[in-house]
């Protein structure tokens, strides 16, 4: 069933201009944009984001690291969006993250890991509302979906 994900490249990964390669991962999957943002997330917002992990002693480093340059929020659709998200983005520790994964092939740091994905359609609801309003997210249909999904 088609579901819509949050997915972020945080600033590292613009202010590496790694966003066209990122972004063709996902298209070239057969998934689709249907939101896109540059903005430099305030620290209200990053808090907010990022509430699950406050009292985390990693918490403080990724406010100030989310925060420090812009970054690009995006919504993105497709069939299973959220768990094949999770997989074209790999595991949170970069070291460990499988090669042939956004984070296995272009980060080192757990706290330097260029993009956030949502873990659940819960998540994805709250972060899409958190960072967009409801007309920025355009339903619209691409043909070649025939192509793509049988
Ligand atoms: O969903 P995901 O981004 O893969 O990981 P989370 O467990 O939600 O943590 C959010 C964010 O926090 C992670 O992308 C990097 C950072 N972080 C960290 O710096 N150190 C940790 N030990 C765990 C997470
Ligand atoms: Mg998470």
């Amino acid at each position: 069933m088609s579901e819509k994900s949050f997915v972020m490249l945080k600033p590292d990964a613009v202010s590496r201009r790694l966003v066209g390669k990122i972004l063709a991962r996902f298209e070239e999957k057969g998934l689709q944009i249907v939101a896109v943002k540059l903005l430099q997330i305030s620290k209200n917002l990053a808090e907010e984001h990022y509430g699950e992990h406050k009292d985390k002693p990693f918490f403080n480093s990724l406010i100030e690291y989310i925060t420090s340059a812009p970054s690009l929020a995006l919504v993105i659709k497709g069939d299973d969006v959220i768990s094949v998200i999770r997989k074209i983005v790999g595991a949170t520790n970069p070291k460990e993250a499988d090669l042939g994964t956004i984070r296995g092939d272009f980060a080192m740091d757990m706290g330097r890991n260029i993009i956030h994905a949502s873990d659940s359609l819960e998540s994805a609801k709250r972060e899409i509302t958190l960072f967009f309003k409801e007309n920025e997210v355009i339903d619209y249909d691409i043909s070649d979906n025939l192509w793509i999904y049988e």
